[in-house]
């Protein structure tokens, strides 16, 4: 398969710019949505799984702090998270025991505005550890900085004991995982949907090319109405979400679809990708593209596949 794959691509280099086609025009025109931060608890049950940034236990914190909390326990532990653009793009965290060393990591604290200072009241958060089997995320909303906005940006911390081969001595680790989406209304066809656009890599931005399965952003059109973003091909709805990426598919036609870094205004216009043919042996089931100048569409390219093999 990985052979296959090689080959591929290279076939792919060659014969991508001969063979051009182009997409039909859209008469719909440039819009450009304002979206909305949208607040609920919980967005997996709208978008699906995304990815999360793993925090590495630190003895200190790895950016000067101007001010810290009066801490409980002897042994902290901090974390960099690391979101937006800004040049200190570091928030960072810290777990104490509250009720003093060797009681149990209760507390966490995460300077939520990026101010280098820790308050200790308003930044201050009560978390249960969890384990590697089981973790018990909280919801916290920070202040991130994108694109030179500032953003409200929800993630959901968890920390639990881990120890493996390169990082022994089973240290507490955590994840900050993703829990934001910006949500909107816009219009393909002649209807209007609700769309959305999730920082499924959990770095505060908006706009990140998905060039592999969480490897990036991703763009939703709520295409059945439910309120809900479908995006597993397990179900006989239509797929509902779409990589980020310079030119996406939606209901037969294809669209530009650019979002801020910060996520709160989209821009869509009808686009004219242009096409290429991927010429495959038979045996030849999926093809995977990558590129840094993303236009794949999985279902697309199957399309082109099969049509090339009528041809042979
Ligand atoms: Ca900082
Ligand atoms: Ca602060
Ligand atoms: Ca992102
Ligand atoms: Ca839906």
């Amino acid at each position: 398969m990985q052979k296959y794959k090689f080959i591929l691509i290279l076939i792919c280099s060659v014969i991508l710019p001969t063979e051009l086609l182009f997409g039909q025009a859209d008469s719909t025109e440039k819009q450009t949505v304002t979206m909305e931060l949208y607040e609920a608890s919980d967005i997996t049950d709208m978008t699906g799984f995304g990815n999360c940034q793993w925090l590495y236990p630190l003895d200190e914190p790895n950016e000067t702090l101007l001010e810290q909390p009066e801490y409980k326990s002897d042994k902290l532990y901090y974390y960099a998270a690391k979101y937006g653009d800004a040049e200190d793009n570091i928030h960072t965290i810290v777990i104490d025991e509250i009720r003093g060393t060797g009681t149990g990591y209760n507390t966490v604290y995460i300077d939520l505005d990026n101010d280098n200072r820790i308050d200790p009241n308003n930044e201050k958060y009560s978390f249960q550890l969890g384990t590697t089997r089981k973790t018990i995320p909280i919801r916290i909303k920070l202040t991130v900085t994108a694109g030179g906005k500032k953003i409200p940006y929800y993630f959901s911390f968890s920390a639990f004991p881990y120890t493996d081969e390169k990082n022994p001595g089973n240290k507490i680790h955590a994840n900050a995982r993703n829990s934001s989406i910006f949500v909107g209304t816009a219009v393909f066809g002649n209807r209007q949907y609700k769309i959305a656009i999730a920082d499924l890599n959990s770095n505060g931005l908006f706009n990140d090319v998905e060039k592999g399965i969480f490897r990036g952003d991703r763009f939703f059109v709520d295409l059945d109405g439910d309120g809900k973003f479908k995006h597993s091909s397990r179900t006989s709805k239509p797929e509902e979400g779409f990589p980020y990426s310079k030119y996406t598919h939606i209901e037969g036609k294809w669209y530009s679809v650019q979002a801020t870094p910060d996520g709160t205004t989209i821009q869509i216009v009808p686009a004219q990708p242009q096409f290429g043919t991927v010429i495959t042996q038979k045996n030849v089931e999926t093809v995977d593209l990558y590129s840094d100048i993303p236009i794949t569409n999985p279902a697309l390219l199957r399309g082109l596949r099969r049509s090339h093999h009528r041809n042979l």
